[in-house]
């Protein structure tokens, strides 16, 4: 039982998780409808009152909720309980127009500490850990989300934040972390930094919990190498809570949605029909235990595929693949679908660092998309003709893989600036012309 935080919860019959949803569905279609005039009035629209959502079998005569009605909201138009029953709000980076922000009730902060407890179980964690936080803290909820899943586990909590590699470094020897909680790119980076000072053996970790962006299996197996643990995905949204909407246990095959809390479903981005199971579409959520922000059919725009197969773990939670890019920050380059995540497995096949940029531009009407490259510090060494060997190498690779041509640069270690939150691999310059 010491493989879960709450298995009468995560080991549920399908009946049982069903029989939570559709009881849950129905209160929190009430709740929203008495408690908030957006949801009333587009309810109202369709000519829908509560009592004609008995069950999940109804969530899809429900409409949607984009991003953009978020926007429009902003900040308290779907606030669903009164404000002094809040205790925080979270909010989205918000880098394109309106910020999104998100409430919480002590309620629903227990909630989310239950789900990132889930996690952290998931991954080999026990009170015994010793949880190195290097998520940002603030409005982003990677330090806030693992950081309260830390402590109702009762792990020794380290909220480090991000930034600072020496000082995250030094911690990580010194109070010897177990648990390593950041962003995938942010724990390469790491890993090459404790490995550049030869601090490799002085190191503890075990696991490490990571996501917030999209990162690939070649990804994992190189961190995994790099720092001797076992890497587990992570993966959530700010609007739905933040980090723990769902997480990969030891079968490290897809991630266990928390179902007790929220329902998914996969649609057609085209077209918002309800897709099979195993098909793939864009993954759209309805929470079913939040007090202050509980949102309906909440489109993410992430491109996954859900999956009921029996999982080895024993959780009977639906998993949700890695999503497979977004329906939205897809780059359509020449006509063509590209996914970051298409370049970063051609690139760490070829042996490379996963820092990478993307840059779109648009020249006479023509896309060009360029890629620049990290070497590792070996190929640094390289004479001119070998490299521009190697660049000729990885534009086949990527001809093969994107089906059209990128120029590929190779520049060097360490010049591509790192984020300290989310990794920025795409600039699409064509958005100014
Ligand atoms: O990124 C919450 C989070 C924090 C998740 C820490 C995991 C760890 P937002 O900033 O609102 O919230 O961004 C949400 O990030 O719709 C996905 O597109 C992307 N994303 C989150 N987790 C993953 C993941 C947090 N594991 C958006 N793999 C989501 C790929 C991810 N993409």
């Amino acid at each position: 039982m010491e493989n879960y935080f709450q298995p009468e919860i995560e080991c549920a019959s399908q009946e049982q998780i069903r029989k939570w949803q559709d009881e849950r569905l129905c209160k929190t279609v009430r709740h929203v409808y008495d408690n908030v005039a957006y949801y009333r009035e587009r309810m109202q629209k369709k000519g829908l009152t509560p009592e004609d959502i008995k069950s999940v079998d109804d969530l899809h005569k429900l409409p949607f909720l984009t991003k953009a009605d978020l926007r429009d909201a902003y900040p308290y138009g779907l606030l669903a309980c009164p404000l002094r029953d809040c205790v925080r709000i979270q909010s989205t980076s918000g880098t394109t127009g309106r910020r999104v922000v998100a409430f919480y009730t002590q309620h629903d902060l227990d909630l989310w500490d239950e789900c990132c407890a889930r996690a952290i179980v998931a991954a080999g964690g026990t009170r015994d850990d010793v949880v190195h936080v290097c998520y940002g803290y603030g409005l982003f909820t990677g330090g806030p989300g693992l950081n309260g899943g830390s402590h109702k586990l009762g792990s020794l909590t380290l909220p480090m934040s991000s930034g600072n590699t020496d000082r995250q470094i030094q911690f990580m020897v010194d109070l010897q972390s177990t648990i390593l909680c950041c962003t995938p790119s942010y724990a390469l980076y790491l890993a090459e930094s404790i490995i550049e000072r030869g601090l490799r053996d002085k190191i503890k970790l075990k696991a490490g919990i990571f996501g917030a962006e999209a990162w690939s299996e070649e990804m994992r197996h190189d961190i995994e190498q790099k720092l001797g643990i076992k890497a587990y995905d992570i993966y959530g949204l700010t609007e739905i809570s933040g980090p723990g909407v769902s997480f990969e246990c030891s079968e490290q095959t897809g991630m266990h949605i928390n179902e007790d809390n929220f329902i998914a479903e996969i649609i057609d981005p085209e077209t918002g029909e309800v897709l099979p199971e195993g098909e793939k579409g864009e993954l759209v959520f309805t929470s079913i235990t939040k007090e202050a922000f509980p949102l309906l059919r909440y489109r993410t725009r992430d491109i996954c595929v859900l999956s009921r197969k029996p999982c080895s773990c024993g959780r009977t939670h639906v998993k949700m693949s890695k999503p497979m890019g977004r329906s939205d920050d897809m780059l359509i380059v020449k006509g063509v679908n590209v996914f970051p995540s298409q370049i970063e497995t051609v690139l760490i096949n070829k042996g490379y660092p996963a820092n990478y940029q993307i840059i779109v531009n648009r020249v006479k009407n023509s896309d060009t998309l360029d890629i620049q490259v990290e070497m590792t510090s070996e190929m640094f060494s390289d004479s001119m003709s070998q490299v521009t060997a190697k660049e000729k190498e990885l534009v086949d690779a990527l001809k093969s893989m994107l089906g059209i041509y990128a120029t590929v640069k190779l520049v060097a270690p360490k010049t591509i600036v790192r984020s300290e939150g989310k990794a920025v691999r795409i600039i699409d310059n064509r958005k100014l012309y």
